[in-house]
């Protein structure tokens, strides 16, 4: 009951060993104290958006629980992505692992590097499918639920490969 706030990450990988990349992400944060796992979405393949020509992804959204504040929940992204090796080359590139907050409760967070909710999550298929899996009747900052919004999404390539749990 101390880890009471329920938040949503996102996590992507295209480059190596993409599903290993991910489980180990997942690892890793479940691992951390504070912080407990409590739904995994499927997983997905996704074609790549923003940036260069690069690999298809793979995506998929968990639902933790945590004490941790949205700072500290950061810091753990910002380990993680290190652990993973993330090395970063260009903005939008290819990466072992990212990993975004998209909520945190029902907070509202416009820091110059932390903004909650994730700007972009509406316009994404590679967040709205996964999240709508686990989630579809959220209710997101325009006022639509994560169903509605991946209703009017077009030409983003999504699909179930299997899951991680
Ligand atoms: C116009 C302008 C339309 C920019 C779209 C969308 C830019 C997404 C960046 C955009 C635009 C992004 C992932 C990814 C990235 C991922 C898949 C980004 C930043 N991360 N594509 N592209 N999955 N499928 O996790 O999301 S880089
Ligand atoms: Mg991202
Ligand atoms: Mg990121």
């Amino acid at each position: 009951m101390t880890e009471s706030i329920e938040a949503y990450l996102s996590l992507g990988s295209n480059l190596g060993d993409r599903r290993h990349n991910l489980e180990e992400a997942l690892r890793i944060i479940g691992e951390t104290d504070g912080v407990s796992i409590e739904r995994l979405s499927p997983l997905y393949e996704t074609g790549a958006v923003g940036g260069v020509e690069q690999d298809d992804f793979y995506n998929i959204v968990a639902r933790i629980t945590t004490s941790l504040s949205p700072r500290e929940l950061l810091h753990l992204a910002q380990r993680v992505e290190e652990r993973l090796h993330r090395v970063r080359v260009e903005r939008w590139g290819p990466r072992t692992v990212d990993v975004d907050i998209l909520l945190y409760g029902e907070a509202s967070i416009a820091e110059t590097d932390l903004v909650i909710p994730h700007p972009e999550m509406e316009n994404r298929a590679f967040v709205l499918a996964p999240l709508g899996d686990i989630a579809p009747q959220l209710m997101l900052p325009s006022g639509r639920t994560v169903s509605e919004r991946l209703a009017g999404i077009e030409g983003q390539a999504v699909k179930i490969i299997g899951s991680l749990d």
